[in-house]
């Protein structure tokens, strides 16, 4: 057993498509254990700290325009292996090769408005929830179906 904490974000077409619950039970229905969540407007700053590794991408004028557009919901998800079983839950990053059954194949057409970030590894995971949470916004408590998951 490996727990692990990683950053989900539903970006902003999640919300405004009002699909944050159900990917939201993506992740708990897979047995996975929220331990933050909230919802906020991510300023240029934080955009840019986030995505600083694709600075010098073609895509990048685009990505930051799109992710503080509208407001988003950020999640900790904890659980055994969670970076690796997030990303699989997620699927590839265009939904148009997302295979069915992930979030991305199953709700998404677009490559730049593809619904979910994960953090690609566990250095990542701990850099990007340090960006959206303080410690007093992370919980640590024991979940009931614990053993049965
Ligand atoms: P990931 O979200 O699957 O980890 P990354 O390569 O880290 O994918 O890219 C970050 C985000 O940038 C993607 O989720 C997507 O929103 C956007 N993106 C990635 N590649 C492209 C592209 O080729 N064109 C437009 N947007 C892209
Ligand atoms: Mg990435």
């Amino acid at each position: 057993m490996s727990i692990q904490r990683t950053l989900v974000l539903c970006k902003p077409d999640a919300v405004q498509r009002g699909l944050v619950g159900r990917i939201v039970s993506r992740f708990e229905e897979k047995g996975l254990k929220l331990v933050g969540m909230k919802m906020l407007e991510v300023s240029p700053d934080l955009a840019s700290k986030h995505y600083a590794e694709h600075v010098e991408k073609p895509f990048y004028g685009d990505l930051l325009g799109f992710i503080t557009a509208s407001p988003i919901v950020a999640l900790a998800i904890e659980g055994d292996n969670a970076v690796e079983v997030v990303r699989n839950l997620m699927g590839v990053t265009n939904p148009q090769k997302a295979g069915s059954g992930t979030i991305r194949g199953d709700f998404g057409l677009n490559l730049t408005m593809n619904l979910v970030h994960g953090s690609d590894s566990l250095a990542s995971a701990q850099r990007e929830l340090a960006l959206f949470f303080g410690s007093d916004e992370l919980y640590d408590y024991e979940s009931a179906l614990h053993n049965w998951t």
